[in-house]
């Protein structure tokens, strides 16, 4: 796929994930910096943030595609020569890529350990974080039951209810407005991340942030799965995270109600840090009021503060 037709499967959703999107912006960047024939170095360089700026369009919440491209770009402004600005592009993509999948991994090992045999998990969407940890849990023999949530529009639970049900995993599907109603059933909810700010908020799929109510009326620990790069140095720097609206026709079909009815379609919403147990990364499992420091260790190189 070119980039711009990467770009496009983002936005239109056939990629998608916090986790995904970034692994396919760095590997577009890639796959853009091998096909590139040109000899003039400024240009390929123009062409390479021409690309980037294409790819930040089309999803603006999920900050994992950031950190992803300015990883996969870090340097480039110094390189004098074509062939290693090639290198460098290529060598920063494969080391991203990489990473990321073994931080899922890492993920699944450490946030599995505070399962039990027996329990009784919630999750909400489609992560492949949280998935990691629930495969784990039970890979590890743990005898647990997972409730996937429908998460309208998209319908991402269905995904999920069929990769645990591929999995042997005993599955149950509801409708995102049971929650409330099942949460007397239910002993941990894991649920993935778009986005971690600097003061702990969790910006994930909408309706995650009634869930981590509901837990946290019922004291059932709502846990968040996030790799490094999910958290946003941006946020340090005092921008927030802006929530991305989709196009109404994801909720409601043409002609089915009066066109004077205003529709939203809010895709993502805020999990204050109060209402979070514990982030599980691939450094370990933190408080989400850690979320600055580990900005500052992990992701260090995007802090400098310019007045
Ligand atoms: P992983 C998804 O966003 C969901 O909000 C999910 O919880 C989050 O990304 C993290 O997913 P979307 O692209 O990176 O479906 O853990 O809107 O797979």
């Amino acid at each position: 796929m070119s980039l711009r037709e990467v770009a496009h499967s983002i936005r239109t959703m056939e990629i998608r994930g916090a986790g995904e999107i970034a692994r396919a912006g760095a590997n577009a960047l890639k796959d853009f910096a091998q096909g590139y024939k040109g000899k003039d170095i400024d240009r390929f360089k123009n062409q390479l943030e021409g690309g980037k700026k294409l790819l930040l369009s089309t999803r603006p919440t999920a900050i994992s595609l950031w950190n992803a491209l300015q990883t996969v770009t870090k340097g480039a402004k110094d390189s004098k020569d074509i062939e290693e600005l090639r290198d460098l592009i290529v060598a920063n993509a494969d080391g991203f890529v990489s990473r990321s999948k073994d931080a899922v991994k890492m993920i699944g090992k450490v946030g599995s350990q505070r399962i039990k045999g027996g329990d009784r998990i919630l999750t909400h969407c489609n992560s492949k974080a949280a998935l990691s940890v629930i495969g784990h849990a039970f890979r590890d023999g743990k005898k647990i039951e997972v409730t996937v949530t429908e998460s309208r529009p998209w319908r991402q639970g269905l995904q999920t209810a069929k990769e645990l049900a591929r999995d042997g995993i005993p599955t149950t599907l509801i409708i995102d407005s049971a929650v409330r109603w099942v949460m007397k059933d239910i002993d941990l909810v894991y649920v993935g991340a778009d986005t971690v700010a600097s003061n702990g908020a969790v910006i994930n799929k909408i309706g995650t942030s009634q869930i981590a109510l509901i837990a946290h009326e019922a004291r059932v620990p709502f846990i968040v799965c996030a790799e490094t790069f999910k958290f946003s140095p941006k946020t340090v720097h005092g921008e927030l995270v802006q929530i991305e609206e989709r196009d109404p026709s994801e909720i409601v079909k043409e002609g089915e109600i009066p066109k004077s009815v205003r529709i939203r379609n809010p895709v993502f919403d805020a999990t204050p840090a109060d209402y979070i147990d514990s982030i599980v990364t691939e450094v370990g499992v933190i408080s989400p009021y850690a979320a600055y420091d580990i900005i500052v260790k992990e992701l260090g190189q995007e802090m400098d503060l310019e007045i």
